[in-house]
């Protein structure tokens, strides 16, 4: 179906279903290619609904094969059935039951939702609406029932049955090769909590006894013979369940709980009632096979789903337009418990670069839309940065606004209210007003309205009267469909940084609410501080307190005064990132504004190599941060129209350059400073001074080629870990010449036998900004490391390229075409991550005319391609309006 045919989903348009199903008993008998599913709802009329409704079912590419009403087959005139729904005509108005029974392919299911085999193990993904490619049913998170799951196969093809609670039974069938097991959930939940995994896997288990004294079973099961990488991801479920009983007082409800790794996946994990399905990246570690960001990334995850069993599950969205509500929610919980076991400044600092990188892009661009969308074509769509990412930002502003004892009173009130229930941001900000005493309406403006606000912000000190005043003004661009923008609300965090730290804060001004904190709520405001013994440097939304642009007119000089003055970790790093990005722009812009660029590289230079000297092995993980420059990407968006990615690029690699050569005297003796003899080990200290370490390869690779070649290859040869292998390839992919494709080539015996480690080859490969890029990538679609059915190799390979700034936005057009017909060709077998990889468009309105006109005529091959999958075709036309 077009996306113009398709239906446009309004969030007015809500109304509650027209029934309830309160049981699911689920009779599931696995086979590869002709599954058997039978599944027996009890009904009952909702009273919130239509009387007299007919009984609609959803479905998708189903086939029905028999079906029955309390056991009678139902008279053929009574009901209509097709692949896309089963629609009863005139039910008994009362409780009845209904046997359905499906046949469904799970190894032709390429598209990866509903239940799909994957490496020879079946499991499922059933959000957004996977479930209706299973049975026909009412998916839709409204309707949550208790389900009752019996699972049978064979046993040698799959040994291990698992679903979704507690399992009840289980055992041979006679004969003894085909077996089965049921599994009982007593949580009614909707259907697109379901999960079913059969297979061949092995695990790693412990005992865990929540705070509440439940006894639960934690297992973690992965393909044969990777138990050994299985370890970390069992550590960090049981660091983060105690965590959300400290912290949240949140207990699990089960006797067990299940986390599968599997090997071709859409997008990270799925948070499935008691038993999560992940991708393996997110779960297989070990220090040959995984780097610290991915052990990092493995404990968000785990965490992340975990989480999600009180946010998400058992509160979970009324309809798909609260996706925020149950996403935003976690990810802020998941961010703030990596910041408790990690460094909470530079867990802040990555969260920030990200949601830079990737919400204000979208929001920058015509894919814009506000954290609770209006409308959509293809919700698979909406898991976007905006409603995940932003989303948690707006959950850490409600914090600061009504401050930590209220926020802690707000969730306990909206896990007693909305336990159990579908529910809606209503529902849950309403929890937060009454816990605080305070009006939210204008604060959910953040909910409504798209864009990134701009804040302008302009201090002036009279020194005869010891008074500085501070403007304060914000602005919304225009987003698609929304012209007219209000003031949202912006908690900025602030502190006056003097000679000597911290200047006191002294004004009556109303929106100051004490503690550093002033709220902004209208257009623009002026505060007057008083008693201030000197002219003051502003440091505004210190950690990063709300999701806005700022514009802040500090020389150089100051900025690196602040760098050296703030105690707030956050704005000491952002001051040198706006010292770089205000350069970079001016140069990205216009190619003559060089010489303006190497005094800036000189300013950074000394200011960098003071910091280094006095406290760089300090904070390490810190100083990685403050050493790394923007990204190219973050500059484009920044310059926001003409852009010439050529220039940004060519920019950034002057300052990176200059950079590098300021600090080159001291960057052998501190990279042996950072040299560890110990056995590696994962956690946040070690990971920060690899960081570090590595850092500084790449700024040696690029400012003296030929010792940083020689350093890269001694690295590789020496590492006893993934992450140092990794960074040594990486910085060598700097330096053009046999002695890269030497190390290229290595890597990949190194790790022939290694999917993951090779996805992230691919991907150095892929990201090298060099002419021949795009006939490298188009070769290594030949390798046998790669294949286009699986996400993580087109992640890997494909987004890799389509993330290369001046590779994808070539100016012959050439990246544009080759990432168009890929997305063309996906489409048929893998809508979901088709559309994900079109989504690299997202920026082309901003180019400069040539690249713009290039950009949109493979947008429009694109869209005009016959029979695309409403996925597709949804990104492509938003993109193109
Ligand atoms: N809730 C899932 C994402 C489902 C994506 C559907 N297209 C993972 C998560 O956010 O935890
Ligand atoms: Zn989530």
């Amino acid at each position: 179906m077009r996306t113009e045919d398709a239906p446009l989903i309004r969030l007015e348009d809500y109304r509650p279903s027209d029934w309830l199903i309160d049981t699911v008993d689920l009779d599931i008998s696995l086979h590869p290619t002709k599954t058997r599913v039978r599944s027996l709802l009890a009904l009952q009329p909702n009273p919130a609904g239509r009387p007299g409704a007919p009984l609609v079912l959803d479905g998708d590419e189903l086939t029905l094969k028999a079906l029955a009403l309390e056991g009678a087959p139902l008279d053929a005139a009574a009901y209509a059935a097709s692949p896309q729904g089963l629609t009863i005509h005139a039910p008994p108005q009362r409780a009845f039951t209904l046997t359905i029974d499906t046949e469904i392919d799970p190894s032709a299911n390429t598209k990866l939702m509903g239940l799909y085999r994957s490496s020879g193990v079946y499991c499922t993904q059933c959000e957004a609406d996977g479930f209706r490619r299973i049975s026909y049913f009412l998916d839709r998170p409204d309707v949550m029932s208790v389900y009752t799951v019996r699972l049978e196969a064979e046993k040698a093809q799959a040994p291990v049955l698992l679903s979704n609670g507690n399992l009840v039974a289980a055992a041979e069938l006679p004969g003894g090769e085909r077996h089965f097991a049921v599994w009982h959930d007593p949580h009614p939940k909707p259907a697109y909590l379901f999960a079913l995994v059969g297979g061949a896997l092995d695990h790693v288990r412990q005992d865990y006894v929540t705070a509440e004294g439940r006894k639960v079973e934690l297992a973690v099961y992965v393909e044969p013979g990777k138990a050994g990488r299985a370890g970390w991801a069992l550590d960090s479920l049981e660091r983060c369940m105690r965590w959300d009983e400290r912290v949240f007082g949140r207990n699990y409800d089960l006797d067990v709980f299940n986390v599968v790794a599997v090997s071709d996946f859409n997008m990270g994990a799925m948070e499935n009632k008691g038993l999560n399905i992940f991708n393996d990246k997110y779960v297989l570690a070990d220090p040959q096979t995984a780097t610290d960001g991915d052990y990092a990334s493995i404990e968000a995850i785990i965490a992340h789903e975990y989480f999600h069993n009180w946010t998400g599950n058992r509160i979970t969205c009324r309809d798909w337009f609260q996706l925020c509500l149950k996403e935003g929610l976690t990810v802020f919980r998941d961010q703030e418990f990596s910041s408790d076991e990690r460094s909470r400044p530079v867990k802040r600092i990555a969260d920030v670069r990200m949601l830079r990188s990737t919400q204000f892009s979208e929001d920058a661009g015509p894919l814009a839309h506000p954290v609770r969308p209006r409308a959509y074509k293809e919700i698979n769509n909406f898991y976007t940065p905006t409603v995940y990412e932003k989303g948690a930002e707006i959950i850490r502003m409600l914090k600061a606004l009504i401050g930590d004892g209220a926020f802690k009173r707000g969730m306990d009130l909206y896990f007693e209210r909305c336990d159990g229930t579908a529910a809606t941001i209503e529902d849950f900000l309403a929890c937060f007003s009454e816990a605080s005493g305070r009006d939210l309406s204008h604060f959910a403006r953040w909910y409504e309205q798209a864009g990134t606000p701009t804040l302008v912000a302009s201090g002036q000190y009279d020194g005869a009267a010891k008074r500085y005043t501070l403007e304060l003004a914000q602005s919304t661009p225009p987003t698609p469909g929304q012209s007219e923008k209000e003031p949202m609300v912006l908690p900025i965090r602030l502190g006056l940084v003097g000679s000597q730290g911290d200047l006191p804060l002294k004004t009556g001004s109303r929106a100051y609410s004490g503690d550093g904190l002033v709220i902004l709520d209208r257009a623009s405001l002026s505060i007057t501080f008083e008693d201030l013994p000197e002219a003051p440097i502003p440091s505004l939304l210190r950690e990063f307190s709300a999701p806005a642009r700022l514009e802040l007119d500090l020389s150089d000089g100051e900025l690196i005064r602040q760098f050296a003055q703030d105690s707030d970790s956050f704005n000491r790093w952002q001051a040198l990132q706006s010292v770089a990005t205000r350069a970079l722009t001016t140069a990205g812009r216009a190619k003559a504004e060089r010489s303006a660029l190497l005094v800036t590289a000189r300013a950074l230079g000394e200011a960098l190599d003071t910091f280094l000297r006095r406290d760089g092995l300090a904070d390490p993980a810190f100083a990685a941060q403050v050493l790394r420059l923007p990204a190219p990407a973050d500059i484009a968006r920044e310059i926001g129209r003409d852009v010439d990615p050529d220039a940004v690029f060519g920019a950034h690699r002057a300052l990176s350059v200059a950079i590098g050569a300021a600090l080159l005297p001291r960057l052998p003796g501190l990279r042996d400073a950072l040299s560890s003899q110990r056995t590696f080990s994962p956690d946040a200290a070690s990971a920060g001074r690899r960081a570090l370490r590595n850092e500084l390869l790449g700024l040696m690779a690029l400012a003296a080629p030929a010792e940083g070649a020689a350093l890269c290859e001694a690295q590789f040869a020496s590492a006893d870990n993934l992450t140092d292998r990794l960074a040594a390839l990486a910085a060598m992919t700097l330096v053009p010449g046999a002695a890269r494709e030497a190390l290229i080539g290595r890597f990949a015996e190194l790790y022939s036998g290694e999917p993951l480690v090779l996805d992230k080859w691919l991907m150095a490969q892929a990201l090298i900004p060099e002419s021949g890029t795009l006939e490298r990538v188009k070769r290594l679609m030949q390798h046998p490391a790669f294949s286009l059915g699986n996400p993580n190799r087109v992640r890997g390979l494909i987004g890799g390229f389509a993330a290369n700034l001046t590779q994808f936005n070539r100016l012959d057009g050439a990246g544009y075409g080759f990432i168009a017909d890929i997305v063309v060709a996906l489409d048929r077998a893998n809508p979901q991550v088709a559309s994900r990889l079109l989504g690299s468009f997202k920026s082309w309105r901003m180019l400069e005319p040539v690249r713009r006109r290039l950009a949109q005529d493979a947008l429009g091959l694109v869209a005009r391609t016959p029979g695309l999958s409403r996925d597709v075709s949804d990104i492509a036309e938003r993109t193109l309006a």
